[in-house]
């Protein structure tokens, strides 16, 4: 153990938003090592306690570190051409339909080594990192062949064991039907299911299975086949559900008790009743309602009444998303789908943790993981309110200050 992790840690006359709810009093918060081992009210510290710590600091607003649990941030290339033709008039589907779109990330993707994808990779993520966020998931999907597919998750696994940074990893093979099976989308879901699926839970690539489950990409029976891969090798499943039309993904996502179903815009109450069921989380990404101009909303107000978990996400991504701003998401959530900026948090914490299985991130507590963000600001609501950057004053991640302004 070095003399660092040896020591008692402490900050003083913090705000804390555990991951549900800004605590009452200010408190004094205590880390040793990789954990939380102390949450007091300031007026309860014990000051023989406080003296044999080292003081990190002092005031502002303590929230776990951010938790983005829906990004694509390992790609190449880049589509600002059809930003532009977007622009113009030129809908999302219609350019996916033209072989642009999705594809085109994947003639990219495809063309990169793992090297160069590695490469940029790394200030996209050190981005996310520098606004907060300390645990990241990342799909692939953008190879869409067995190699190309592993390629992507070994990236992301080695991103995670290269900057401090949590990153879970999900393959998305069923994303976008490959060129080279164009009359044959049954055939490309075999190779999902009997060679991307084995293949990447034997060598450890992968935490979680995912479909895009749309007109333009796969139908409920397609969906269906992988998710029956996924439980084979035990991997939780997750869906790209109801984004631009309802086809049920989300319904069929429940069945096979999904951590969560992302997008869901044109999810119905049926729907809804369905996560509620399941107790799988719903994830909104109004990082790709805003790039898309969308206009129909997720159903908030069903989802709050259901008490289904509302988790938040960058979707980061070349197409849809191209938003490497965690915090920025805060923000578009309240504003763009009315979420309170509490909810809000609780999406980016608490909530977006649970949308990945691990319950035990995204939240403060006695024996929790010091993954942890000072911000400098009086109170947790500002960071939903202000787009600002540089209010990030400490930034902990498992006990040790990664970033410190
Ligand atoms: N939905 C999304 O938002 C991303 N993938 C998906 O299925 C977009 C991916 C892209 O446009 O490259
Ligand atoms: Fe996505």
């Amino acid at each position: 153990m070095s003399d660092n992790q040896s020591t008692k840690r402490l900050w003083r006359d913090v705000r804390v938003f555990d991951g549900h709810n800004t605590l009452p009093e200010r408190m004094a918060v205590i880390v040793e090592g990789e954990r939380v081992t102390n949450l007091t009210p300031m007026s309860r510290l014990d000051e023989a306690l406080a003296s044999e710590c080292r003081e990190m600091g002092r005031g502002g607003v303590m929230t776990p570190g951010l938790v983005d649990c829906h990004t694509h941030l390992v790609f190449g290339g880049g589509r600002a051409d059809e930003f532009e033709k977007r622009l113009e008039g030129a809908s999302y589907e219609e350019i996916a339909q033209a072989g642009g779109g999705i594809l085109s990330t994947v003639r990219s993707t495809r063309e990169a080594s793992e090297e160069e994808l590695f490469e940029v990779a790394v200030p996209r993520l050190q981005a996310m990192i520098a606004d907060g966020m300390t645990t990241v998931e990342i799909k692939s999907g953008y190879g869409l062949t067995v190699e190309d597919e592993l390629k992507m998750l070994r990236v992301a696994r080695h991103l995670g064991e290269t900057l401090p940074v949590r990153v879970t990893t999900t393959l998305l093979g069923a994303h976008a039907l490959p060129p080279e099976f164009q009359d044959d989308s049954d055939g490309y879901i075999d190779l999902v299911c009997h060679e991307m699926i084995p293949a990447a839970a034997k060598q450890g690539l992968v935490d979680a299975v995912d479909v895009f489950c749309e007109k333009i990409a796969f139908s409920v029976a397609q969906c269906e086949r992988v998710f029956q891969a996924a439980r084979e090798y035990g991997l939780p499943i997750k869906a790209h559900a109801e984004q631009l039309s309802n086809l049920g993904g989300t319904t069929l996502a429940a069945r096979y008790g999904a951590l969560s179903a992302d997008h869901i815009e044109y999810l119905d109450e049926a729907g809804v009743a369905a996560l509620r069921e399941a107790g799988s989380t719903a994830v909104l990404l109004p990082g790709a309602f805003h790039t898309l101009r969308e206009t129909k909303l997720p159903p908030i107000a069903a989802l709050r009444e259901a008490g289904v978990p509302i988790a938040l996400a960058t979707d980061a991504n070349p197409g849809s998303s191209p938003i490497f701003s965690p915090t920025l998401m805060l923000n578009f959530a309240c504003i763009l789908f009315r979420l309170t900026p509490q909810e809000a948090l609780a999406g980016m914490t608490a909530h977006g943790a649970r949308a990945l299985g691990r319950n035990e991130l995204g939240r403060i507590y006695v024996g929790g993981p010091a993954d942890l963000c000072l911000w400098n600001i009086d109170t947790a609501a500002e960071l939903a309110y202000a787009v600002q950057a540089g209010r990030l004053k400490q930034r902990i991640f498992r006990g040790e200050v990664s970033h410190e302004n």
